[in-house]
């Protein structure tokens, strides 16, 4: 019997958003009938689909609102769209602020003549924790959020424990990984350019993808493929944007890496892009779980990344990937160079990378969690 649920997430790129898309479309897939609430339409939400409904929450803006007040519009909206759609049940991804709207909306039902029971889960994704949950401002409401949360999931298990340990939260955490549609992300590219349109030489192809903030480290990228690009002929894609992009340019022009590091920018369809290269390169500073890495572990595409919070959940090293510590530039090129050189090795490896995202992280294997989880979350609510 399918469920009637609304979801909130940040509809921009990022992969807190990707996730909470991708689940609404796997479980729309599954019969259930799925809301969108937010003040843009999540961007991986392209084909229509008879079970999606997309729901804007419009802030106005007064000359006395210096900082129009979206998490009050937010919750309006949730409830408004829970009452006129019968929702059972809040899904937020990423708990600031969409917990706290979901916490004012359950209240606003329950305080109706007849009270009405609208539970949330709060999905935490990881900067949601590591950097805005600790700033002191917010740390005490993320807390509160958390806790009055009728479920709450992490992405990893590091995230679980950081979470339990650095909030001192009283909830049960449960960890659902992340996942990736295995039928879309795989090496059957078909609308995208073909790998000869970037390589036209033959050339190896490097491909990184990531909102370009700090934490990814992106100008390590391009230091790791420069080492690369001198060994081996090359190209590497640079799928994203953000605020370190133009210190990703500049570095590559200094370089004299330009004609070899193109960047793309922001792509609707990046398992085109995936399932022509060879590696992954993601030398963040910190992942909570690394979704980039796993989209291209389908794509038979090696990651090389840093062993940081849950990646090296995702990726064993040696095996389905490699990790090195965070900044050691020459590691990373080292691994690459490696791979490069032994295109059976390389080939084997892709296949190694696919089979594990397979086995651990399908749709098919971690849709039926979530389903099960608010199945729970329902019962316990009711
Ligand atoms: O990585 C980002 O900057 C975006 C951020 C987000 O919330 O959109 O990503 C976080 O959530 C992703 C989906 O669960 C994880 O795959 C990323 O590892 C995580 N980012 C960090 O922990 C830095």
């Amino acid at each position: 019997m399918g469920m009637r649920i609304g979801i909130t997430c940040y509809p921009t790129y990022g992969g807190s958003g990707v996730v909470a898309t991708e689940l609404g479309l796997e479980l729309a897939e599954r019969g259930h009938e799925i809301h969108f609430i937010s003040y843009a339409q999540p961007i991986r939400l392209t084909n229509p689909h008879p079970n999606i409904h997309y729901h804007e929450v419009e802030v106005s803006r007064y000359p006395l609102f210096d900082y129009p007040p979206y998490d009050l519009a937010l919750a309006t909206r949730m409830a408004e769209v829970s009452e006129l759609y019968d929702l059972e049940l809040l899904h937020v991804h990423y708990a600031i602020p969409h917990s706290v709207s979901a916490l004012l909306a359950r209240q606003m039902l329950a305080a109706k003549p007849r009270g009405r029971k609208l539970p949330f889960v709060t999905t935490l994704h990881g900067t949601d924790i590591t950097l805005v949950g600790l700033d002191r401002s917010y740390l005490p409401i993320t807390r509160f959020s958390i806790e009055q949360s009728d479920g709450v999931t992490a992405v990893s298990q590091y995230l679980r424990e950081r979470t339990l340990r650095e909030l001192d939260v009283r909830n049960n955490i449960e960890v659902i990984y992340n996942f990736v549609n295995c039928d879309v992300y795989c090496r059957c590219q078909k609308n995208g350019k073909t790998r000869d349109e970037y390589a036209p030489n033959g050339e190896r192809i490097l491909v990184h993808l990531s909102n370009f903030r700090p934490v990814k480290r992106v100008t390590d990228t391009i230091e790791i493929f420069d080492v690369v690009r001198k060994q081996i002929p090359s190209k590497l894609l640079m799928i994203g944007d953000g605020p370190d992009r133009s210190r990703a340019e500049w570095l590559a022009v200094q370089k004299g890496l330009h004609e070899d590091v193109l960047f793309l920018g922001k792509q609707e369809q990046v398992q085109d892009k995936l399932g022509i290269a060879d590696i992954m390169l993601l030398p963040s500073e910190l992942e909570s779980f690394g979704l980039a890495a796993l989209e291209a572990m389908a794509c038979e595409v090696v990651p090389i990344a840093t062993r940081v919070g849950g990646l090296p959940e995702v990726i064993e090293h040696g095996k389905s990937g490699y990790l090195a510590d965070v900044g050691d530039v020459q590691a990373m090129a080292g691994y690459a160079l490696d791979l490069l050189r032994d295109e059976t090795n390389l080939r084997a490896m892709g296949k190694a990378s696919r089979a594990s995202a397979q086995s651990r992280f399908c749709s098919s294997k971690i849709i039926p969690q979530y389903e099960e989880f608010y199945r729970r979350v329902l019962e316990r609510s009711s």
